[in-house]
């Protein structure tokens, strides 16, 4: 008998996808009416299933304290990353990644001339990202900063960028990958052929239904 069958295998792969609009201003007393504050978008055109995501955020403002900060993911779930970040110092330049020793409150930030990805906090609520973390991540994610009082500070948000860690379809097999077609004798309801085995759960010695078992290697 023969049969033929088709793998689908999950891989792990990482990414960095950045912002590419102009820089927005955030004005003075902006976390109120909707949209509020300033708003970027960053496309993620690849499909995965997020198992970490860190948030990149490079904005100057005159007062950082003054500071909300938020992501919202191409299903709709929206994270806090920031509210108030508890100190006065200028600008915010961080990479919110749940798994950073120091949180974002009282430390002092890079220059805004360039992304730095490797100045990495924690969000102030702890595990805040992993709201996303299952999630499908294709789409367009949104990252918004507003300022939450009125005493005359203001700034930009100057770019946006999203570091994820996630798990997608394999690439369709090429080459001596193929499995088009196996030959076997059925011992009960599996056979093996060139180290693959099939286990038949519906159908006859006439087809093969069912779940395939690769090896690891
Ligand atoms: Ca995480
Ligand atoms: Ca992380
Ligand atoms: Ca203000």
């Amino acid at each position: 008998m023969s049969f033929s069958a088709v793998f689908s295998e999950a891989v792990a792969a990482s990414g960095q996808y950045n912002s590419t609009g102009s820089a927005q201003s955030i004005v003075d007393e902006s976390c109120t009416g909707t949209p509020s504050g300033a708003a970027m978008t960053v496309n993620v055109p690849t499909g995965g299933t997020i198992t970490d995501i860190d948030v990149g955020v490079r904005a100057t403002h005159t007062y950082r304290g003054a500071l909300d900060v938020f992501v919202t993911s191409p299903q709709g779930t929206t994270a806090t990353l920031a509210e108030g970040v508890g100190d006065g110092a200028v600008n915010m330049h961080a990479r919110f990644n749940d798994e950073a020793g120091t949180v974002i409150g009282g430390s002092t930030h890079p220059s805004t001339s360039s992304y730095d990805s490797t100045f990495n906090r924690r969000p102030e609520s702890a595990g805040a990202l992993a709201a996303f973390d299952g999630e499908e991540m294709a789409g367009n994610w949104t990252i918004r900063i507003c300022d939450f009082d009125a005493y005359g500070d203001s700034g930009q948000l100057l770019s946006a960028h999203l570091h994820i860690t996630y798990t997608a379809a394999a690439p369709a097999p090429t080459g001596s990958q193929q499995c088009a077609s196996l030959t076997g004798a059925w011992s009960g309801s599996t056979a093996t052929s060139g180290g693959i085995t099939v286990t038949r759960t519906l159908g006859t010695s006439g087809g093969a239904h069912g779940v395939v078992h690769r090896p690891i290697r």
